[in-house]
């Protein structure tokens, strides 16, 4: 039974000890907010964690003004193999500050226009092995195609480095051993205090050293390179940026080491979570006719029975409804749960919570997006929620799942061309045959994937 927390009057505490977070942390506290309500504490090995969903609460977490990120327990761990790049590097950390400035323009709307013919080049290789497996009758391994374009597409449109995850049959090295690193940290935050986990320890550090090692060639690649002409039409891109620009407050450019992680830290945050995003949404697809319906009035109104369009950059700004479904898709499934904030002073969360100043609370998205704002059938997939005028009539904080404030996603407009994109073409070119009839079931690695997701395809005739 829940006991009343010290420090949080009226807040429930559950102790999960007894059981631990299992393989399936996140999904588990869903269930503990279904029943005790969408502010809690949950208490492992008598350590407590605070984690909010109530939407009065997350807006007041959105204060700037008086909370700011936290670097919380998972991000700690992540810090093992991210140090101070973006994602993991605290408030106060100088090269928070230096890269994000040296890095925003990689991200302003002018550079989506030069990413969207390398995401294009990349859609297409997907494009080609789902019509061979069409073609020859065989089912695709959604999330794990949908991994090989988005960490092509980041490697060469970040890096101009080609992992050339088509090719391979089994993921890229480099996928599995972060994926053992995300596992790594997530198991961490559930261990037993005093057991061994020196094996683990070691596991991961082989893997870790695996990730800098890639890094490392993809950096020398673009050293080699900078010796040739090519380079120049590259300067701008992340790497280019992260190895020359200079920042305007000292005249410096970021150092080696910094550049490291943040190459590391742009290869995951740049591919894990948007390649979750579009599987969950061709996951909804094929369950909703109707929806699918919609999307391919949308696509066929701009490329009709043109086989192999060539989508520009504006089109795919109009594609209103595909960009809705994704929306929806990250309602129900934020590929990248949680986050974390704390308050700069010792204040009281949304008029009622007591919080010393530093205090971390973790803003729970999955359960936020299904409060009383959304109505009162919030597990139903309904991508009308985010036409422009629902979105105008609820809070802006009723949907969070980039974050929030000055550390919120820097590549929210890159995953989201990315992935409309990719879709737009998919149902455009094929129809989706739910062959197994898949029953959802979420796999965690830090970040929420459709596990075992596969579909049969056929190419779309002019009748349908
Ligand atoms: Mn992304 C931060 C979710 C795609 C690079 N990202 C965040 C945060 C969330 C998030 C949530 C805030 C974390 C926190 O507050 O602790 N990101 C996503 C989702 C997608 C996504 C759901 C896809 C869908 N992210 C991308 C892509 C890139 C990227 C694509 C790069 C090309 N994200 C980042 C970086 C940060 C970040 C870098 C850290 C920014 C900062 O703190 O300055």
């Amino acid at each position: 039974d829940p006991q009343p927390a010290d420090s949080h009057p009226g807040v429930p505490v559950v102790d999960i000890t007894d059981t631990g977070p299992g393989r399936t942390p996140l999904q588990q506290v869903m269930r503990l907010m279904r029943h005790h309500g969408p502010v809690l504490v949950r208490r492992l090995h008598g350590r407590d964690a605070l984690f909010v969903s109530d939407l009065d609460l997350v807006t007041d977490l959105a204060d700037e003004t008086r909370f700011s990120k936290a670097v919380g327990p998972a991000l700690e761990n992540v810090r093992e193999f991210a140090a101070d790049g973006l994602f993991t590097a605290y408030n106060d950390e100088p090269n928070w500050a230096k890269a994000h400035d040296i890095l925003m323009p990689a991200f302003a709307l002018g550079s989506m226009r030069t990413y969207h013919p390398v995401m294009l080049r990349v859609a297409r290789r997907l494009i080609e092995s789902w019509d061979r497996g069409a073609r020859d009758g065989q089912h695709v391994n959604v999330p794990d195609d949908m991994t090989r374009m988005t960490l092509d597409t980041i490697g060469l449109a970040g890096f101009g480095y080609d992992f050339g995850s088509f090719r391979r049959s089994e993921p890229h090295p480099f996928v599995e051993s972060m994926v053992r690193c995300l596992e790594w940290s997530m198991n961490r935050l559930s261990r037993t205090p005093g057991s061994d986990h020196a094996a683990a320890d070691a596991a991961f550090r082989t893997d870790a050293d695996h990730l800098a090692r890639v890094v490392d060639d993809v950096i020398a690649a673009r050293v080699a390179a900078g010796r040739g002409a090519a380079a120049r039409d590259r300067a701008d891109d992340l790497l280019g940026l992260m190895l020359t620009a200079e920042h305007p407050a000292d005249g410096t450019t970021l150092d080696t080491a910094n550049i490291r992680n943040q190459v590391i830290t742009f290869l995951i945050a740049g591919h894990e979570t948007t390649s979750g995003a579009m599987s969950f949404a061709l996951h909804y697809l094929t369950k909703h006719p109707a929806v699918l319906h919609l999307v391919r009035r949308e696509v066929d109104a701009l490329w009709g029975d043109t086989a192999d369009p060539d989508p520009t950059f504006d089109e795919i700004g109009r594609l209103t409804r595909t960009r809705q479904v994704l929306n929806e898709a990250l309602r129900l499934w934020p590929t990248a749960a949680a986050f974390s904030r704390h308050a700069r002073e010792d204040t009281l969360l949304g008029g009622r919570i007591p919080l010393r100043a530093g205090q971390p609370v973790t803003v729970f998205a999955p359960m936020l997006h299904r409060q009383p704002v959304w109505g009162d059938n919030p597990e139903l997939f309904d991508p009308d929620r985010f036409t422009a005028e629902a979105e105008a009539a609820r809070s802006p904080h009723a949907f969070k799942p980039f974050g929030t404030g000055e550390r919120a996603c820097i590549g929210r407009q890159f995953a989201l061309h990315e992935a409309t994109m990719l879709l737009a073409m998919l149902v455009h070119r094929y129809r989706l045959h739910d062959h197994a009839d898949y029953t959802l079931t979420v796999k965690e690695t830090l970040t929420l994937k459709p596990d075992g997701f596969t579909l049969a395809l056929t190419p779309r005739t002019a009748a349908d």
